[in-house]
């Protein structure tokens, strides 16, 4: 992993170069992304002066999930639309926070993309200063039939996926398929910069990261799983870390390895996360880095979604873990 370039090089600099490779690309997938961008600075903005304003606590209503909104969650989604909703490249956005997909009134050859997100992840964490972060999914749109139907689609059809981190500093990662490449916002001018480029997660890792609350709730071999890891029987002797914010989990074991589950619960049978926009965009970067994801049984990318919302089992992360974990599930 090639870190901290000597020259300077900005993330759309390094879209484009990337789309060098492609004979029809027309910088319209780069204005896209630069969209992502714009809005992951505004969001980062209002997240640094939060405590300065009235920014923190709870907006009053629910989402469509059942939960709580919080303010910041709802800037954050308006800030999403706000900045991709004027690219016309976009044919609908969907967001965690919305019950419906965003469709905008473009034809096929001019909106072409369709954007999954979730524009704050782990918003409870907020009003307790810990990380939080933006998850985002590119999907093309069909040539034909109904732009609603078109969003259910498979996490390999996927033409690109990232994440920004809300933490000490402010990171960006995506993915077009061609390896996993991190960027740093740089304060001072207001671009993200190359910090890490084809980015590799380990083989195996040092930690697992679970809501350990949750596993008398979960099948006994989850709990057998995390007692073979703490005993050293899978790898080295494995930590604990849980942060419960799921980008900051995933982006520690992105760069350490290891593995982030979150199985199904009497709770929450089918899992708590989210596969359009929270499973699957981690796991296309997870593969491409050389790490897996499964919901137990199936690799995330091959799922057939049913609905927008829909959630999963997820297990994401370095390959002998998650390939022990779903074995172990197996038998
Ligand atoms: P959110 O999208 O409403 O913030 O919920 C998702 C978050 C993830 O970031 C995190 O992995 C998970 O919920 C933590 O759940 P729990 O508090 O049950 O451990
Ligand atoms: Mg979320």
């Amino acid at each position: 992993m090639a870190q901290q370039q000597s020259m300077i090089t900005t993330v759309q600099q390094h879209i484009l170069q990337q789309q060098k490779n492609f004979p029809d690309a027309t910088g319209t997938f780069s204005w896209l992304l630069s969209g992502v961008t714009l809005a992951a600075k505004m969001i980062e903005a209002k997240i640094r002066s939060a405590g300065l304003s009235d920014i923190l606590g709870a907006y009053g209503q629910m989402n469509v999930q059942g939960e709580q909104q919080q303010k910041l969650d709802v800037y954050a989604n308006r800030a999403m639309e706000h900045c991709l909703g004027l690219r016309d490249s976009v044919a609908a956005l969907v967001s965690e926070e919305d019950d419906e997909p965003v469709v905008f009134n473009r034809d096929g050859e001019t909106g072409k993309y369709i954007i999954v997100f979730d524009p704050l992840d782990g918003s409870s964490n907020i009003d307790v200063n810990v990380n939080v972060g933006t998850i985002f999914s590119v999907f093309r749109r069909p040539q034909w039939g109904d732009v609603n139907t078109s969003v259910l689609q498979q996490g390999i059809k996927q033409v690109a996926a990232g994440y920004v981190l809300y933490g000490p500093s402010t990171i960006l990662v995506y993915t077009t398929g061609h390896g996993v490449h991190g960027f740093t916002l740089d304060q001072t001018i207001g671009a993200f910069l190359l910090s890490w480029e084809n980015m590799r997660m380990p083989e195996s890792g040092p930690y697992y990261s679970v809501n350990e609350a949750n596993l008398e709730e979960s099948a006994p071999e989850y709990t057998q799983f995390v007692h073979d890891m703490r005993a050293g029987k899978i790898g080295e002797k494995h930590g604990s870390r849980y942060i419960g914010s799921l980008v900051a989990d995933f982006h520690r074991t992105l760069l350490k390895g290891g593995i982030f589950f979150y199985p199904p619960t009497t709770k929450a049978p089918q899992g708590k996360l989210r596969l359009m926009y929270e499973a699957n965009p981690l796991a296309f970067i997870a593969e491409q880095a050389g790490g897996m994801a499964t919901n137990g049984i199936d690799r995330i990318l091959d799922i057939k979604p049913d609905a927008i919302h829909q959630r999963t089992p997820l297990a994401i992360g370095s390959k002998v873990e998650v390939e022990a974990l779903r074995s172990a599930l197996a038998k």
